[in-house]
């Protein structure tokens, strides 16, 4: 395989960037036309997409989509949805595009299509959600569950919580709640608020084995017992996850249990029973919804061309600017209350699935990968840190994120939220030069002076709805694929995770009073410390 350095559109890509660099937004918005060219409207998925006011020129783009081809996003992308076995680390398929495949094609995995079990998983969760929702399902004292906890981490917490989240308005079903550190103040703080006679539990674990969650899920259920006998656990308690003997040794009855599969990664599982959590606070068909947004979303990575492939273009901008322009973070500002979690989810699906260093060859790369992803809401991040994102030393490209119509109007809220929006990406990209300063002494000009040049993309939800939201969550699967799959890496595998985990189940024993075990000179002082006290 050719480095991807060596590679001559990479190449080209760095002569472009010497040139482009320092080109300005004012002078490339000369062109009347710019916006229009480079702007995405796709009426099928509700969804308008404007990176204009990135530094590419249209050599820029024709450079990125001849990279894009000669990396074969799509014959990769096809890979994924066909079921080969594409995270090699694992020696796994990649199938969160199955568990939405609304078209219910057969998808094979080693000759078996997994369709039929996917759809089983489906009617499983409408059934309970269904009789949660209307109380036929009851607690052991009869009942009706009020209250639902979520009870997982990672990628078992971060995706239903954001979408929970992100549907709020519609959401007419038990209150749901989300407990995932295994600092003991999460659980009896989210406890003490609820009657254990109305309150379901999720546990939510692929493995079954992640200490946090096992944690929690263990104080749970000593107060349900405690609270209502032995006998409340199969009426109180739900498991989502692939391994059946340890929810059964746990205690959950397996006809409690919803599966999902090894193909399903923790940070793209929330299409899969991981997202119960979802469909009891809004409904089935609501959650199907969502599932067909993201269904209508893969349909368009797969067929589109680049040139007008959301997706695809979102992830070579974030390479142009990563790579090219050496922008080390990418922001994500979304101007919605409800998306107030986005930025958290993203971090993970990004962060996790494309922080890695070596190769499909087993070599270290010896370029950028995944962006620090970070963010918060506007309107509230523009009275703190964009002060830096204005007029800092760093560049920060930043994905603006916002609706046309919110869910509810509430006086003129949502125009004053939406100028905000539209003024900032203005202010980012076209700045202020010292002659436009008015009523200013002569030294306070560089001061109150903005270079502009910061590239921002505007993304335009119609409306928030789960259709929208499941077509904007794989529009930001589809782009980390996308980078992945250029910079050569797995990313589905998460072994960058596992050393942490492995001192920290050395060290417990260490701070219940057994014998203290071989650290450096920092560490042991820190537990000596701890076990003093
Ligand atoms: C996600 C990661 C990770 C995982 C958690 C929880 O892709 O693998 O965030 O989801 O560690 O794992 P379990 O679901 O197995 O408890």
């Amino acid at each position: 395989m050719t480095k991807l350095t060596e590679m001559v559109q990479w190449q080209d890509l760095n002569n472009n960037a010497n040139e482009v660099k320092n080109a300005s937004l004012r002078e490339l918005f000369k062109d009347k036309r710019r916006a229009e060219k480079l702007t995405i409207k796709n009426e099928k998925l509700k969804l308008y997409f404007d990176y204009s006011k990135n530094i590419i020129t249209d050599e820029t783009m024709q450079l990125l989509i001849k990279l894009a081809r000669s990396c074969d996003i799509n014959g990769y992308a096809k890979k994924m949805f066909m079921g080969e076995k594409i995270n090699w680390t694992e020696n796994r398929p990649v199938l969160h595009t199955a568990l939405r495949n609304r078209s219910n094609s057969p998808v094979y995995v080693d000759g078996n299509d997994v369709m039929p079990e996917i759809n089983n998983v489906l009617s499983k969760m409408k059934d309970f959600t269904d009789k949660l929702r209307s109380g036929e399902w009851t607690g052991v004292t009869g009942e009706k569950i009020t209250d639902v906890v979520n009870i997982g981490i990672g990628g078992s917490d971060l995706g239903p919580k954001m979408v929970c989240e992100a549907l709020k308005f519609y959401a007419d079903g038990p209150s749901v709640h989300f407990v995932s550190n295994v600092d003991g103040a999460d659980i009896d703080e989210t406890m003490k608020r609820l009657n254990p006679g109305a309150t379901l539990f999720i546990v939510a674990s692929k493995t079954f084995t992640t200490q946090e969650t096992l944690t929690n899920a263990n104080t749970a259920k000593d107060w349900i017992v405690d609270k209502l006998g032995i006998e409340s656990v199969k009426k109180h308690f739900i498991a989502l996850s692939t391994n059946k003997s340890a929810v059964e040794e746990f205690g959950i009855d397996s006809e409690n249990m919803f599966e999902f599969w090894d193909f399903v990664g923790g940070r793209y599982s929330l299409w899969s029973a991981i997202g119960i959590s979802i469909s009891c606070s809004i409904g089935f068909d609501k959650f199907e919804e969502l599932l067909s947004g993201a269904h209508e979303m893969d349909k368009h990575f797969l067929n589109e061309p680049y040139e007008t492939n959301i997706p695809v273009i979102m992830a070579l901008l974030g390479i142009w600017n990563n790579n090219f322009l050496g922008c080390e973070t990418h922001a994500i500002f979304p101007y919605s209350y409800y998306l107030s979690k986005l930025p958290a989810y993203l971090q993970q699906a990004d962060m996790e699935s494309n922080g890695k260093s070596v190769n499909r060859d087993g070599e270290m790369v010896d370029y950028q990968t995944a962006p620090i992803i970070w963010g918060e809401p506007g309107t509230n991040g523009q009275h703190s840190f964009y002060q830096l994102v204005h007029q800092g030393a760093k560049i920060i490209p930043a994905d603006f994120i916002g609706l046309v119509n919110p869910p509810k109007k509430v006086g003129n809220h949502h125009e004053k939220l939406m100028a905000n929006f539209f003024a900032q990406t203005e202010a980012l990209a076209f700045g202020l030069n010292k002659d436009e300063i008015v009523d200013t002494g002569e030294k306070l000009i560089p001061y109150k002076t903005f270079s502009g040049n910061r590239p921002t993309n505007s993304i335009l939800l119609d409306e928030l709805t789960p259709y929208t939201l499941g077509v904007l969550i794989a529009a930001y699967e589809h782009k980390i694929f996308t980078q992945g799959i250029i910079w050569g890496l797995d990313s589905f595998d998460q072994w960058g995770v596992q050393l942490g985990k492995t001192l920290a189940s050395k060290i417990l024993p260490e701070l219940t009073g057994e014998e203290m075990g071989e650290h450096d000179c920092s560490t042991s002082a820190l537990i000596n410390r701890f076990n003093a006290s």
